[in-house]
């Protein structure tokens, strides 16, 4: 089921094209079923993703809509009003100013006169700031192996993330180690193992205290010898002091770099959605700290700040990789610009 959530490597797609040569002899029914059965997945995925922001639907769409429909012409105030509305649902000062203004270029330069129109403006200069860095919305963990470092503060959702992640990824068939590197509370480490058995995978983990570099280093070696191709590592959240985080997050780094140069790396910073311009903080501290490859922004099922999604991708050029959508182990989902736009504008 959950075969097509993230892209597979070159070779895996190489391999499923000749088992689907050899599939000549399936009779066409058959065929057809499983089509039906991909349209069926991909439409209740959105869905999903539809539902989760239908907070932020009603914040942000809902109002635009009743701005255009109360203006007759376009003017001043009017973009005002929808400075406001962009604002209140956390897309951020700096990028709201930019789309603003550009929404002013476009409507000088193609003439347009009907507020209406405005929309599609809209949603397109949403998804054009969205992309322009060019960042990747793939976790990097092709070809195997890989290491997820997960990073964060404390009540994010590390470490729901880490157990629905490595659900989904175990789903495709691929070797999950978890280690566990939250080891400032035992209550942190048996809540991995919790997840660790609802998702099926192996976890390392020491005892509360443990230094959270030598249970990466032990993480590493359980995945060498079990030829594992996803390690993902929980860390500590505490932010109580930036060079305490840096020392710690550096030396991890460090252990990873020396014990797995061959292993992809991404560096994953979790991000609570309903936080809003907290999240952004968040983002600034800890992009200072280590270098964050990409964002898993959880918690966008009830709430209203998922514009926060457009600051994240503008201003801090960081590329969301993931979005949780509840608690559930299934309710984590790959972050893809197009159908975050679509789902928020419909
Ligand atoms: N509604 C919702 N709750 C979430 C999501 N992700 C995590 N949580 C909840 O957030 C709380 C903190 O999560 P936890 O993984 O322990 O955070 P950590 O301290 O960063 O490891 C838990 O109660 C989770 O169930 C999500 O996508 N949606
Ligand atoms: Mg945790």
């Amino acid at each position: 089921m959950f075969k097509n959530l993230f892209k597979r490597n070159k070779k895996d797609d190489k391999n499923n094209e000749v088992k689907l040569e050899k599939q000549d002899e399936l009779d066409e029914e058959l065929k057809d079923d499983i089509k039906v059965d991909e349209s069926k997945h991909k439409t209740g995925f959105f869905e999903k993703l539809k539902q989760g922001l239908d907070k932020t639907r009603k914040e942000m769409t809902d109002k635009i809509d009743g701005i255009l429909n109360s203006y007759s012409k376009i003017d001043d105030e009017l973009f005002e009003g929808l400075e406001e509305i962009l604002v209140t649902a956390d897309v951020g000062i700096k990028t709201t100013m930019e789309i603003i203004d550009k929404l002013k270029e476009r409507v000088r330069e193609e003439n347009i006169k009907d507020p209406e129109e405005i929309k599609y403006l809209l949603k397109d200069e949403i998804k054009r700031i969205m992309t322009q860095s060019g960042g990747e919305n793939e976790l990097k963990i092709d070809p195997s192996p890989a290491v997820i470092l997960v990073v964060g503060v404390n009540g994010v959702g590390k470490t729901t993330t880490i157990g629905k992640l490595a659900y989904n990824l175990k789903m495709q068939g691929r070797k999950i180690i978890i280690a566990a590197g939250d080891t400032f509370r035992a209550a942190a480490i048996e809540q991995l193992e919790e997840w660790g058995k609802k998702a099926g995978v192996d976890i390392v983990a020491h005892s509360e205290g443990a230094d959270p570099a030598a249970v990466i280093f032990d993480g590493i070696q359980a995945s060498k010898a079990r030829k594992g191709d996803v390690l993902i590592c929980d860390t500590a959240g505490r932010l109580h002091n930036k060079k305490n985080l840096m020392n710690e997050l550096n030396k991890i780094f460090r252990v990873v770099e020396r014990e797995y140069p061959e292993a992809q790396k991404e560096v994953l910073l979790v991000l609570d959605a309903t936080t809003g311009q907290n999240a952004i903080s968040q983002a600034k501290v800890f992009n200072e700290v280590c270098d964050i490859t990409g964002i898993a922004l959880t918690k966008l099922d009830g709430t209203a700040k998922g514009g926060v999604v457009i600051a994240l991708q503008s201003e801090l050029n960081l590329p969301v990789k993931l979005v949780g959508v509840g608690e559930n182990i299934e309710d984590l989902q790959p972050f893809n610009v197009d159908d975050f736009v679509e789902a928020i504008f419909g």
